[in-house]
């Protein structure tokens, strides 16, 4: 401790000793370790799912999955991870095992791993070309490793934590600095287990794992490495859901004013595309936009978390081009947001300043050291700051630091701005600064002093940069949507909106929407629709795959809430096996469903096992589909299960089991028209 006083009274004299100097202030409650500190610094980073669940359309494998699935024709570590850095991500984590217990690298501990798969004839190492390949491009590698095994025979026995130590042990050893390990919190109970299919119940996750010695080990084999998870034993902890924001006010601390005040910091985490973790057929249109992107990284990144953004490989072992527009195009606004910071250098003046001691003046919020900082007096837990900028400039983005080695401390914050000589009050609700927070105004402000008023802190505010940004102009994209066969698209004053139905990417020569459009009661093909604007400019393509028309359904019994189209009525019974029948009026040929779970925020009677059939007369029913829906606690997102191509006019939806509670649920079910079959040319 000592020692960190110190240095920190050394950092803020910019190295030349004061005899007379003020004493810095003592760090309050928890403080983050080193490795937490330079960890918030990397902001996002890259997830990668990656296993033989991209070749089972499957976001858990049961453990019984064959691991000759797994053979990538095109898989280039090195394209993967460039596109990452040319996006200007700092790093990626790898899940080196997920839920299925499939190793993606040649591990002792099972034979369940990639030697069995034909890739590379069985002796490729899908972690090492990873490390390799993030080594090459100066990116941080890390590793995802699921505590849960539904494939291994000993797990939920003792006989297990041999195993998954000895896994830990091998990635942490044989591919270099690891920057993060995760352990993910899931336990579904039941799986293969080396034939016994059964359920398992491992009892405390933290007692069965033993993380306290998990830790350890870790520590002893890569201590620079921050370890996710682990029962709340490591460093870093999830954000709270699984759309990549972490809630406001955010405190990078549990135990908060208590004795056993902890930093545990953030991480928000989300799949770029609303599909799921893992690849699927058919998702293109699902990818979220780059506007979509940078709300997501203001509500984590900017509200004092990091974000780890998941892009999954197809098949081929390649990313999806729709994924990467997304990415760079987030990535490069990213860049051009941080880009200027129009307070640097800008003269400030302070309420109070620590014993009138210039190392800690206010000029240190605007002398881009993420270091210095400022501070009053201690006792002092409330303060005004004023920046002076040398004209007018227009920003949009208040960026606040504390310097957090002294522990997070500020509570409340308010934000003004003088326009045109007079003050206004541009942000009064400010709570948490923590390592950072980015404060997003309605509009861009042209002021020429900006004030910040520190309204509350557990002790004496240290505050290291105030920063004002601006957003470059990023272009929405429209929404689709449809209204009995009509289709709606929105658009935008000084736009024009053009489409397409039949699949390809909507450009300048794409015909421009008028408002007038039917689409076919059973459409084939996603309609993609783009703004262009006076300068020829075209937004990213906002693209929908509807299914087939339902306003003419009907439903035999109960479950017409699952047709309606609103997904806040829910279709419910109070027990398993329950059955929604519908009668489409017409036969289809059809080749998929979907599922949307109840969105109420309950996880009661959510279905997460399912039986889906098909039936020309309403009496002869054929099994399509039958499965699990995973990862729904976490994560209830849409869900869509393919089939081979049938024609059918009655369909019926079975769920067999449910997340919790006995009975079953559906907000949604849509059916999805297959493509023509094409006709033989011989
Ligand atoms: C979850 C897992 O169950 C998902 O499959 C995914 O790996 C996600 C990142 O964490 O809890």
């Amino acid at each position: 401790m000592k020692k960190l006083l110190m240095s920190l009274a050394l950092l803020a004299a910019g190295g030349n000793l004061h005899v007379n100097a003020a004493a810095p202030p003592e760090p309050y409650g928890a403080t983050p370790t080193e490795q937490q500190v330079n960890w918030l610094r990397m902001e996002w980073y890259a997830f990668v799912h990656f296993s033989l669940n991209t070749y089972t359309n499957k976001e858990w494998g049961y453990g019984d999955e064959s691991p000759k699935l797994f053979n990538p024709t095109e898989f280039d570590a090195d394209t993967i991870i460039r596109t990452f850095r040319d996006a200007g991500m700092t790093g990626m984590i790898y899940t080196a095992k997920h839920h299925d217990g499939w190793c993606a690298w040649p591990t002792k501990s099972t034979k369940h791993n990639v030697t069995q798969s034909p890739w590379k004839k069985g002796k490729g190492d899908v972690v090492k070309e990873f490390a390799e390949a993030c080594r090459k491009y100066g990116i941080k590698f890390g590793t995802y490793l699921s505590p849960w095994d539904r494939n291994c025979a000993e797990y939920g026995k003792k006989g297990y934590l041999d195993v998954y130590y000895k896994q830990i042990t091998e990635l942490l050893t044989n591919y270099g600095p690891i920057f993060e390990i995760w352990f993910d919190g899931a336990n579904g109970g039941d799986g293969y287990y080396g034939g016994a299919r059964e359920k398992r119940n491992i009892g405390k996750a933290d007692d069965y794992y033993n993380f306290t010695r998990v830790v350890k080990l870790i520590r002893r084999l890569q201590p620079d490495c921050i370890i996710w998870g682990a029962a709340g034993r490591g460093d870093v902890t999830w954000g709270g859901s699984e759309k990549g924001h972490v809630k406001y006010p955010c405190w990078n601390i549990v135990g908060k004013d208590t004795p056993n005040e902890k930093w545990l910091s953030l991480e928000g985490d989300t799949p770029i595309n609303h599909a799921g973790w893992f690849w699927h057929p058919g998702q293109e249109s699902k990818v979220k936009s780059p506007e979509h992107l940078m709300q997501v990284y203001l509500d984590s990144v900017g509200r004092g978390a990091n974000l780890i953004l998941n892009v999954a490989p197809n098949r081929q072992g390649k990313l999806d081009a729709a994924d990467v527009e997304s990415l760079l195009t987030f990535g490069e606004n990213r860049r051009r947001l941080l880009a200027t910071d129009y307070a640097l250098g800008a003269q400030a003046t302070a309420s109070e300043v620590r014993d009138n001691d210039s190392r800690f003046g206010a000029d240190k919020l605007t002398d881009g050291d993420i270091e210095s900082y400022w501070c009053p007096n201690d006792g002092t837990t409330s303060g005004t700051l004023e920046i002076k900028l040398k004209q007018p400039t227009a920003f949009d983005v208040v960026r606040l630091r504390e310097q957090i080695r002294l522990g997070q401390r500020v509570t409340g914050f308010r934000l003004e701005a003088r326009v045109n000589g007079s003050w206004e009050l541009i942000d009064n609700d400010g709570q948490t600064i923590g390592h950072q927070v980015m404060r997003k105004l309605p509009a861009p402000v042209t002021a020429d002093a900006v004030r910040l008023t520190i309204t509350g802190a557990r002790a004496c505010p240290c505050i290291s940069e105030l920063s004002l940004l601006r957003m470059p102009v990023q272009m929405p994209k429209p929404e689709i949507s449809r209204e009995g066969n009509s289709l709606r698209i929105t658009t935008q004053d000084g736009m024009t909106t053009r489409y397409t139905t039949d699949g390809s990417t909507p450009g300048l020569n794409s015909p421009v929407f008028s408002g007038d459009v039917q689409l076919p009661e059973a459409p084939v093909h996603p309609v993609k629709a783009v703004y262009v604007d006076t300068a020829g400019n075209v937004s990213s393509a906002a693209s929908v795959q509807f299914g087939i028309n339902r306003s003419d359904w009907s439903c035999k019994d109960s479950g017409r809430e699952a047709i309606d189209g609103n997904p806040a009525t829910i279709w419910e019974a109070d027990k398993s096996d329950a059955s929604i029948t519908i009668d489409m009026k017409k036969s289809y040929r059809i080749n998929a469903f979907s599922y949307l779970p109840r969105q109420d925020g309950s996880v009661r009677n959510m279905t997460d096992r399912f039986v889906f059939e098909v039936s020309q007369d309403g009496r002869k029913w054929k099994k399509m589909a039958e499965g699990e829906f995973s990862n729904l606690r976490a994560n209830p997102i849409e869900l869509t299960e393919q089939f081979r191509p049938i024609k059918a006019r009655y369909i019926r939806f079975t769920g067999t089991r449910s997340v919790e509670g006995k009975g079953v649920s559906a907000a949604e079910i849509q059916v999805y028209a297959a493509p023509e079959q094409r006709k033989s040319t011989k």
